[in-house]
């Protein structure tokens, strides 16, 4: 099967445009007469059923949706479809509070492996592939999303999940996997893990990584792809559009195209709440053109971005999102400076003697907030040479200083110290509040 819809992912702005304005009246409309959330948010704005959105820009007359409407209603309170008309349910872990539920209808989950597989085929993937799934199956949409997007493909799917790395290894060499999804920070771990085994990378058959489900900066990218032999893609999606296949790269991979004909994107000020314009950096808000079963309107997904219109090399037209920041939530302010932990990590990945692991602490004394940033050395030796050490350390501080305009302290830590992970890392301890 070929799903490179070229036919959909090469038309021209105009027409992309007419296919969203129709959707988005069909889902302004399906919402107000088929969820009481939706009907009562859409009467008080004054929208009711869609007949006042003439254009896209109308949308302004919508008001947004956020995690909180998804926790108040949680966990059918935004389903627009009779429960027997459900064919599947997926949820966030959750880590704060109530996890957020996201139903399908079947139609909605065609859909949904229609773009992952887009966005597989985009990431270079073919029917000849065989792709190892290291995501932990379960209510998490990772792992069973990109499962059928990538069999829609006619790629061979092991269903391998995370965890056990030795057994992870021993399935690529022995079933000749080419593909490995997973998240970044696992696929870095693995990567590790070959590089420190007693089997070769010529013992592999890897040629692509199809990582996502957290931000991976070009730095850790390159780190990945020279450990593993891969070309690495990266894709995007959250449970509450339904999970990945909402953006992902293609084979130039200057930023995410869209699955432009299913969700609406728009970036907003994370100031004023005000829509931006191409090219501005703020928060990206979603809608979705085409979801049965748990339409979403004008979603704050609350991850930082920016957008491009401008037709891609690869001949795609599909909008594109820039890697993100990060999350609005994960974003630290230290003594009155904004710092995302990417801009940390594209730091430090690009230095040398350190490790691409990273630990970040911040602590609170007589109401002044400081960032500790640990970061394991690459060779234990290094620890005997205090002249050394303290060089390096300056360095590191010093090019932070430069990128972010704060005064860090870096701590530098034997190798392999600093905690691993099998799903998305958690590379924040905030010890103010404590
Ligand atoms: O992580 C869905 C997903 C699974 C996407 C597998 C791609 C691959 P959630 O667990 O609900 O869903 O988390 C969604 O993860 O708002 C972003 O902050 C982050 N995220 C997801 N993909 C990327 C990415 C899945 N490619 C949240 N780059 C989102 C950066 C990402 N952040």
């Amino acid at each position: 099967m070929n799903c490179f819809q070229k036919e959909i992912e090469t038309l021209p702005r105009k027409e992309i445009e007419a296919i969203q304005l129709e959707r988005l009246k069909w889902t302004v409309n399906y919402c107000y007469n088929n969820t009481e959330f939706y009907h009562k948010k859409l009467t008080e704005a004054g929208v009711f059923d869609g007949s006042k959105i003439k254009q896209l820009s109308d949308i302004q007359y919508i008001p947004y949706t956020t995690k909180d409407d998804f926790r108040d209603n949680y966990p059918f309170g935004m389903m627009a479809v009779p429960m027997k008309d459900i064919v599947r349910l997926h949820a966030s872990s959750g880590t704060t509070g109530k996890p957020t539920v996201g139903v399908y209808t079947k139609e909605d989950l065609d859909i949904w492996s229609d773009c992952v597989a887009r966005v597989a085929m985009a990431g270079g993937v073919t029917a000849d592939d065989i792709i190892q799934i290291s995501f932990g199956y379960g209510l998490f949409t990772g792992a069973l999303g990109l499962h059928y997007g990538l069999e829609k493909v006619g790629a061979m799917v092991i269903p391998a999940s995370s965890g056990n790395t030795e057994k992870q290894l021993m399935m690529m060499r022995d079933f000749g996997v080419t593909g490995l999804v997973a998240t970044p920070s696992y696929a870095l771990y693995l990567s590790e893990a070959i590089k420190d085994s007693a089997y070769p990378l010529s013992d592999y058959k890897l040629r692509l990584g199809i990582l996502g489900s957290e931000p991976c900066t070009p730095e850790m990218r390159e780190q990945i792809e020279k450990n593993m032999g891969v070309f690495v893609s990266d894709n995007y999606g959250m449970t509450e559009l339904g999970g990945p296949g909402v953006s992902g790269d293609c084979p130039v991979r200057d930023g995410m195209h869209f699955a432009e004909d299913h969700f609406l994107p728009e970036i907003i000020s994370r100031e004023t709440d005000e829509p931006l314009g191409e090219g501005e950096v703020g928060e990206l808000v979603v809608t979705t053109l085409t979801k049965k079963g748990m339409p979403v309107l004008r979603y704050r997904t609350k991850d930082v971005t920016k957008l491009t219109y401008e037709p891609c090399a690869c001949g795609r037209t599909h909008a594109r999102m820039s890697k993100t920041m990060g999350r609005t939530d994960d974003m630290l302010i230290i003594k009155g400076v904004n710092v995302f932990p990417t801009q940390i990590e594209s730091v430090l990945i690009s230095m040398d003697h350190i490790g691409p692991h990273y630990q970040l602490v911040v602590t609170r004394e007589n109401f002044k907030d400081s960032l500790e940033i640990k970061v394991e050395l690459v060779n234990a030796d290094l620890l005997e040479s205090y002249g050394e050490l303290d060089k390096l350390k300056r360095r590191i501080e010093d090019k932070l200083k430069s990128v972010l305009g704060l005064q860090t302290k870096v701590t530098l830590v034997q190798p392999k110290t600093l905690e691993r992970f099998q799903g998305k890392a958690k590379r924040i301890l905030d010890l103010r509040n404590q």
